[in-house]
């Protein structure tokens, strides 16, 4: 870039490399989406069943002893593009043993789609990342996939999925997985966001984490006196990969005048991880209303929520009264407006749990609805005796 420019021909070079400099800098780490979430899970079977009748997953693909696994089970389920893995040990000690052992049901792993596995791998542990699988070609009838992965926050993994010459199910060593039992979709289409918490003042290192070495970029940040004085404190930031396709908000505890739901989490976890989901639905009010009557227990807004939402969000295309119904929250900024609610913890432990998100325009994450959230999940953390 250093040579001089004395005719059109130089300029054109100059602006040629230039061009593919700044496309190379934004595009070491281009995705295509999430490709799966996995949990680590006490008992694989049952939590299929639970997040087929509760949630509205499809059945979709299996691996474990019929298949020839030895150590492991693995259920893959199905809805809108939304694929969730849940997997059990089958065998004592181990990884997956351990990792249940230490932060009960959990998300392991944060499966990210590129077009190139291999190049997402070097790109990333060029940067700094701590390397959980080296790229690994996995084959059978249906073609190959490329796979590689690199941990994040806690023991999180981000794998990186190359599946372009493959046609399969899922991943080779899968099986379609066929079930007289497969209740109704509600409605889920996508990931909007995946939420991480971390330790108390961890929440720049992991910013920077995604910033540097995985390339995304910073839309949007909560300080704690934004979000809670009175209420359960914690800081977020919301981190973007470059077409905005994956969010990641990573929140910490702060100091209030209760415990932090984050240092909760913390605790019963034993240490970061994810802790929400956020789905999106384009109906969230039949969502809902299918999730509840499927036995999904929601956090409860008390009535009050809605005395001042007209004047707080102005007209929206609800009815009020239907919204108030399912306790549905909404919240407004300069680009439209978006409907939200969060279901209890999904898992024993106080620590993951639902978001059910519908966008009209907003692309913010509700920090008007946040002062109601925070003490909903406080009225929680009190019968929990952890306040
Ligand atoms: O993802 C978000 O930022 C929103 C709000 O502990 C939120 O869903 C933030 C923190 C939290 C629960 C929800
Ligand atoms: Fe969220």
């Amino acid at each position: 870039m250093a040579a001089e420019i004395k005719n059109l021909k130089d300029l054109q070079n100059t602006e040629y490399s230039l061009k593919k400099l700044f496309k190379e800098a934004e595009d070491f780490l281009p995705l295509l989406g999430t490709d799966y979430v996995e949990l680590y899970v006490g008992n694989a079977k049952q939590s299929a069943h639970f997040y087929k009748t509760a949630f509205g997953f499809q059945s979709e693909a299996y691996a474990g002893l019929e298949t020839g696994l030895k150590d492991r089970v693995s259920y893959v389920l199905k809805q809108g593009k939304i694929r969730l893995v849940l997997t059990t040990p089958l065998q004592k000690d181990g990884e997956l043993n351990e990792h249940i052992n230490v932060h009960g049901d959990g998300v392991k792993v944060v499966a990210l789609w590129v077009e190139d596995a291999r190049k997402a791998f070097e790109e990333t542990t060029k940067r700094g990342a701590k390397p959980y699988l080296e790229p690994t070609v996995e084959k059978d009838e249906h073609g190959e996939i490329v796979k590689s992965g690199i941990y994040t926050y806690g023991e999180t993994v981000h794998m990186f999925i190359e599946r372009k010459n493959y046609n399969g199910i899922f991943l080779p060593g899968f099986q379609k997985w066929e079930s007289h039992y497969n209740p109704e979709p509600v409605g889920l289409k996508f990931i909007d966001h995946m939420v991480g918490n971390v330790g108390w003042d961890e929440m720049n290192t992991w910013c920077k984490f995604y910033g540097e070495v995985m390339g995304f970029a910073q839309i949007i940040s909560f300080a704690d006196d934004d979000i809670a004085t009175d209420y359960t404190a914690l800081m977020s930031k919301v981190m973007s990969n470059g077409n905005g396709r994956v969010k990641f908000p990573i929140n910490e505890p702060a100091k209030g005048k209760k415990k932090s739901q984050i240092e909760e989490y913390l605790d019963f976890y034993n240490g970061p991880g994810v802790q929400h989901i956020a789905v999106a639905t384009d109906d969230i009010v039949a969502t809902v209303s299918a999730m509840r009557e499927r036995g999904v227990e929601f956090l409860y807004v008390p009535d009050e929520y809605y005395d001042d939402l007209t004047e707080r969000v102005g007209e929206i295309d609800e009815d009020v009264e239907v919204l108030k119904k399912h306790g549905i929250l909404i919240d407004r900024d300069e680009e439209g407006y978006l409907l939200q609610l969060f279901t209890k913890t999904v898992v024993d432990r106080p620590t993951m749990f639902i978001e059910v998100i519908q966008r009209k325009g907003a692309q913010s994450f509700g920090v008007g609805n946040f002062k109601a959230l925070f003490e909903a999940i406080e009225r929680e953390q009190a019968l929990r005796g952890t306040l």
